[in-house]
């Protein structure tokens, strides 16, 4: 009897032993979510340093994760780096990758090879929640029919968006080319160049609205806030800005749920903290910071419930989630929110210099972790990464061939196993590039202004060269361009071996 017990025992430990090496050779596909915020920055999270907000949330993904302390967007604007994220291509390639409006065309071609299309080569579902931003249609859009190509066609099985900005109409949701909850009797019509006849506008009514326009912003008026573009009807179909959190969330987490019988990528793209920044009242004054503290603490809620939705799923320890944000942080972007009034002692940009729409670090260098429960082991890498190096690591993981033109295999040092990231990045403000190569960032002399158009940013605009070392200066206070002109010669060349010679408009007779 004894005998025969411990012979099935072996049998049985053996028949483990097998199974779990054929596992540990051939693991299941793990999930990938991309968690991608809107202006958020580099100091913006109590895990890169922040003390006068907490979130506890994000914060997770940081500390037990791999916390990056050089991860880029490429672009420190939105639809240039979220480019460069989905398509592995510099932005800088592609002339029409400038911030658009509601109304441009898509410009990802549907040939182009992007993030989700590897994915499926993968055998991965593949779906979008939240912001898009990289325009819609091939011009002219009708948005009371199918409105194509868009995010289905460059790769996304499903796809729950919002077009383009939260400060910009169209203000309705769009589920897989439709608007959601469109009343085909009250169709919609969207303009950027005039008004429709009637319909009152921020600039003409400022009684109808519940929040002040400073800058641009003030062309049709929805729940209140002015917006830039024009729109009329599309009634029932309006989101509301205060549930916009809550509501991607719950399409985020009914995908999860939906899909987890087989591996799947989402790009969860949530729209905090850009402007207009509305949380739901149950998170107003939180932060004692104004909207904007209140909105991050809203997307750190969010992200929390998301990942309990993992959690209960069983899905956790299968599913790498990746955490950037699509440009650096800014306060003033266009409406009255207090958001420099109240800001008080937080420094969204920690250490670093500029922020959204500059040359600066704090531009594109944006808090970045890569988090996977029971396989990454927590560290802080100082590896360089940029976004755009997702399709290429992504692909190495699932052994996928892919296209992959600027994109770049760091996958040992998203998963914390290596130090060594890229050698070397090029990075973007509006039509302006830098270079950046170890410790060192070099910006070329450009004509332009030296602050942002909100007059709150330093651009980092020079006509001069300039050049740090971030290492020992990451506050970019002594410009060594003049101290070290064979170091600037180094970098100068390198950058001109990428990005051509006609790169500044200094240049430009
Ligand atoms: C700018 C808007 C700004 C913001 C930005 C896009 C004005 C004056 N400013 O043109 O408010 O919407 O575009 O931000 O209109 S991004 O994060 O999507 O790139
Ligand atoms: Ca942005």
């Amino acid at each position: 009897m004894k005998v025969k017990i411990s012979l099935t025992l072996t049998l049985i430990v053996s028949l483990l032993f097998v199974q779990s090496t054929i596992l540990a050779k051939n693991p299941p596909k793990p999930n990938v979510v991309v968690i991608y915020l809107d202006d958020l920055g580099y100091g913006d999270l109590s895990a890169y340093g922040a003390t006068e907000l907490q979130t506890p949330n994000m914060d997770v993904l940081a500390n037990e994760g791999v916390k990056f302390t050089n991860g880029y967007a490429t672009s420190a604007t939105c639809t240039p780096s979220r480019y460069g994220l989905l398509t592995g291509v510099y932005p800088w390639r592609n002339p029409k990758a400038k911030i658009l409006p509601g109304s441009a065309p898509l410009i990802i071609t549907t040939k182009q090879e992007t993030l989700p299309k590897m994915f499926k080569k993968a055998g991965y579902q593949t779906a979008i929640v939240g912001k898009w931003h990289l325009g819609l249609g091939a011009g002219n859009v009708n948005w009371n029919e199918h409105i194509t190509p868009g995010p289905n066609e460059v790769g996304f099985d499903d796809a729950y968006i919002l077009a383009a900005t939260q400060d910009r109409t169209p203000t309705v949701y769009i589920k897989d080319g439709r608007v959601d909850g469109l009343d085909p009797k009250d169709p919609i019509s969207v303009s950027y160049k005039k008004n429709f006849e009637g319909e009152p506008t921020g600039k003409d009514n400022p009684e109808l609205t519940t929040m002040k326009w400073h800058h641009g912003h003030n062309n049709s008026i929805v729940n209140g806030i002015p917006r830039i573009g024009y729109m009329k009807g599309g009634e029932a179909a309006k989101w509301s800005d205060v549930d916009m959190a809550d509501h991607f969330l719950g399409k985020a987490q009914q995908y999860v749920r939906n899909h987890k019988e087989k591996p799947f990528f989402l790009y969860y793209a949530l729209q905090q903290p850009h402007v207009p920044r509305t949380p739901h009242p149950r998170f107003v004054g939180k932060s004692g910071m104004g909207p904007r503290g209140d909105v991050i603490l809203e997307a750190d809620f969010m992200i929390g419930e998301f990942m309990k939705t993992l959690k209960e799923e069983g899905l956790l320890e299968n599913t790498i989630i990746v955490f950037s944000s699509d440009n650096g942080p800014v306060l003033q972007d266009g409406y009255y929110d207090d958001a420099i009034e109240k800001l008080g002692d937080h420094t969204p940009a920690g250490v670093l210099r500029g922020g959204k729409y500059s040359l600066f670090d704090a531009g594109t260098r944006v808090p970045f972790m890569v988090y996977w429960k029971g396989t990454i082991k927590p560290k802080v890498s100082n590896a360089l990464v940029c976004q755009i190096d997702l399709l290429a690591s992504m692909a190495s993981l699932l052994d996928v061939e892919v296209e992959a033109t600027d994109s770049e295999d760091v996958l040992s040092a998203l998963v914390g196993k290596s130090k060594k990231g890229r050698k070397e990045l090029v990075l973007e403000a509006g039509s302006k590039t830098s270079y950046r190569t170890g410790d060192w960032v070099m910006i070329p002399p450009y004509k332009g202004a030296k602050m942002s158009w909100n007059s709150f940013v330093e651009t980092g605009v020079d006509t001069d060269f300039q050049l740090y070392n971030l290492k020992k200066d990451p506050s970019q206070k002594n410009n060594l361009a003049k101290e070290n002109p064979k170091k600037l010669a180094e970098l100068l060349k390198k950058f001109e071996a990428i990005r051509g010679t006609e790169y500044s408009n200094l240049k430009k007779k």
